[in-house]
């Protein structure tokens, strides 16, 4: 898995490749990341980047020219034409099993945008799909870019240990996970349930079962019905 990020903060991205899962699946070359700032595409004296919007209005726009070199420069450097994701809130919600189609995908660009986003010409010409990780605002495409890239690599095989499994996250089973507990037995007077105690697996496995289902149909019904 090869992932290219056009990104004007290349350096946002050590949280990736600097901590936990996402650093030891770099480390053992489970994929790679390869960071293009739009800023080295540029012509001009002032390297810029962005420009005011067409009809007015606060902000500021990415302009197509750089973006579009960098995406040059990325495929010159493939084999194979990358698919492209534009990160932005006007984007098709991120699901687990979007995550997992993009699995499919062994050459991923991610493109960011800063300001409120980047020429529409860029979207119609270069971009394969537009995806959101919800229905909020933040400064950047990076941080959301990073969210789906840790949820594609804790998927690649080799990437947890089995101590840990991706079989048992929440979404997995398309359910909501079960509660958790751990040492000690009782805390400020706060017990674990009997059950989880008692050693009879299949009797945890059917509790662990009927409490997603609980809290599924509880907090998040529309998964159970959508
Ligand atoms: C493009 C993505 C990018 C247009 C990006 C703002 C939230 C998401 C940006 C735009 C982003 C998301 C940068 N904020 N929900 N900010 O995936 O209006």
């Amino acid at each position: 898995m090869r992932f290219d990020v056009i990104t004007l903060f290349p350096e946002m991205f050590s949280a990736l490749t600097e901590s936990g899962v996402s650093r030891r699946a770099n480390v053992a070359n489970l994929y790679q990341l390869t960071l293009w700032n739009p800023r080295d595409f540029t012509r001009d004296k002032h390297r810029t980047v962005d420009d005011r919007p067409y009809g007015g209005g606060p902000g500021m726009v990415m302009l197509y020219q750089p973006l579009k070199e960098t995406l040059c420069a990325i495929e010159a450097e493939l084999t194979q034409k990358p698919h492209v994701v534009y990160l932005s809130p006007q984007g098709q919600p991120l699901t687990q099993r979007k995550v997992v189609q993009l699995l499919e995908h062994a050459n991923l660009t991610l493109l960011c945008g800063r300001y409120e986003g980047i020429d529409e010409r860029l979207i119609a010409s270069s971009v394969d799909e537009e995806i959101s990780i919800g229905d909020f605002v933040v400064s950047g495409g990076e941080l959301p870019a990073m969210m789906l890239m840790d949820a594609m690599i804790r998927l690649i095989p080799g990437a947890l240990g089995h101590a840990q499994s991706a079989e048992q996250d929440s979404f997995s089973d398309g359910l909501l996970d079960c509660p958790h507990y751990t040492r000690p037995e009782v805390v400020d007077g706060l017990d674990v349930p009997a059950v989880l105690l008692e050693g009879h697996h299949a009797k945890i496995e059917a509790w662990r079962h009927a409490q997603k289902l609980a809290r599924t149909q509880q907090r998040r019904p529309d998964l159970i019905l959508g």
